[in-house]
């Protein structure tokens, strides 16, 4: 069913919201080759969420890195994979997105097994919750249990936005407006002088409105904590807010996975049953820095030779 937009019947998907055609994706090759899947840091579980494939936003090079490193037996997408109400404005489909859809699909047909949880952004695929379309099955939400015996409920997150409504646009208050706001300050106080007015800040007033977003966020976390309590589970999986985190309230784990767009972080369960975040653009400088290692290890040992 992704495959719909890539046969160019994106048109008909976002006017009618129904998808029209499944074209077979063995005949494809992904534009990036991927390599052979031997040799993967392979972990029970991953969850990944907020990729937002559609937008310029996504960060696909490094998520296909990602991919073409890791291996599990369960795969999570944790919502917002798609950006639908980004993609019925404008069309934009690079073929690094098709990648994307394509090593998933492809993941699922080597035999992992592969739950994707429709976001707020991706909601359109929220229709087929229960359905499984090319080995990917579609949810509401899941319980997952971990290797030790936890049980986890795994959702989007925007389920909470109702909740927390009264300061969600503040989750969206950041630097640049932050930045446009002292430029405005200057002239506000301009025109305030000349009416003779005393100065009054407005960046004070912003940095308080950021410092709430910082509590809006901590906030987020604690009402989905309780939620999960409320469903006498172990703890929650979540995306959705862009935020990469783990903590606890009152006994109740809370898990986010982050996203691809910024931080491109990864929720990771281990085989004994414990739980990491990886960010990605830090493994990745960690991978290089190893290779440059080994190169100047071989220069020495050929120069030694010599
Ligand atoms: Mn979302």
């Amino acid at each position: 069913m992704l495959g719909a937009y890539l046969e160019g019947n994106v048109g008909n998907w976002g006017d009618a919201g129904v998808i029209t055609a499944f074209p077979h994706f063995d005949h494809h090759e992904p534009v990036i080759p991927e390599p052979s899947p031997e040799g993967r840091r392979r972990y029970r579980t991953i969850w990944i969420s907020d990729i937002h494939l559609g937008t310029r936003g996504c960060n696909a090079e490094m998520l296909i890195d990602f991919l073409d490193s890791t291996d599990s037996e369960t795969m999570y997408l944790v919502g917002d994979i798609i950006d639908g109400w980004r993609l019925k404005k404008k069309f934009y489909w690079p073929p690094a997105h098709n990648d994307i859809v394509w090593r998933i699909l492809k993941r699922a047909k080597r035999g992992t097994r592969i739950v994707y949880i429709p976001g707020n952004h991706d909601e359109m695929f929220r229709q087929f919750s229960g359905l499984s379309f090319g080995g990917v099955e579609i949810r509401r939400a899941a319980f997952h249990e971990t290797a030790d015996g936890r049980k986890l409920m795994v959702i989007h997150g925007d389920e909470f936005d109702g909740v927390m409504l009264a300061h969600r646009w503040l989750a969206f208050v950041g630097d640049a407006l932050y930045t446009a706001t002292m430029g405005l300050s200057h002239w506000v106080n301009v025109v305030r002088r000349r009416l003779g007015l005393p100065y009054w800040s407005l960046s004070k007033m912003a940095k308080h409105k950021v410092k709430n977003a910082v509590e809006f966020i901590y906030r987020y976390e604690e009402v989905v904590a309780r939620a999960a309590a409320a469903r006498k589970v172990d703890g929650v999986v979540c995306g959705h807010i862009h935020t990469a985190e783990f903590r606890m309230f009152d006994g109740v784990e809370y898990w986010n996975d982050g996203d691809w767009v910024e931080g491109c972080t990864a929720l990771v369960e281990h085989f004994d049953g414990s739980m990491e975040i990886l960010h990605w653009p830090e493994e990745m400088a960690r991978r290089q820095a190893r290779a440059e290692r080994a190169l100047g290890e071989a220069d020495e040992t050929l120069a030694c030779a010599a």
